[in-house]
């Protein structure tokens, strides 16, 4: 049996998974229109990831006979000044939802609530993967720099990337 202030806490990172998942797939769309397909292709494929991580919260809450109640959640940006923006983005984002992974950890560990505790886990070691991930695409592109170029094949090698994750 969940606190009431940690089923609420927990349906606010539903929310946030929810926001991230629209997030990837607006960033989609932009990538496509701009003629970056493995980028596309690779957000695309992050933002199902994102539903999953929704999932697995939702799943946890209705388990522990909580309700899980959605919200409304928060439409995303659709207008980015370059790929490298993108990157940026998602790399900002991914560090903002492991700070709040760790909140919700702090949470868990400080109530004695050692089964969400326990659930979250998951969540830590994931967000160290997310950050991986994105900081290491960002690295990239800041390394051989945004020219028409040398962003052709950035996307071929995201384009690779998306097919391996
Ligand atoms: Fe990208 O990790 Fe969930 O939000």
């Amino acid at each position: 049996m969940l606190a009431p202030a940690m089923v609420e806490k927990l349906n606010e990172q539903i929310n946030l998974e929810f926001y991230s998942s629209n997030l990837y797939l607006q960033m989609s769309a932009w990538c496509e229109d701009k003629g970056f397909e493995g980028a596309a292709e690779l957000l695309r494929k992050h933002a199902l990831e994102e539903m999953d991580h929704m999932n697995r919260l939702f799943t946890y809450v209705s388990e522990t006979g909580a309700m899980p109640i959605l919200g409304t959640i928060e439409a995303p940006p659709h207008e980015f000044a370059s790929l490298g923006d993108v990157f940026r983005e998602t790399l900002e984002h991914e560090c903002q939802i492991t700070k709040a992974i760790n909140e919700l950890t702090h949470v868990a560990f400080t109530t004695h609530d050692y089964s969400t505790f326990n659930f979250l886990q998951w969540y830590v070691a994931e967000q160290h993967e997310e950050e991986k991930l994105f900081k290491g695409i960002l690295d990239k592109i800041e390394l051989v720099g945004e020219d028409g170029k040398a962003l052709f094949w950035i996307d071929k090698d995201l384009a690779e990337l998306a097919t391996k994750g």
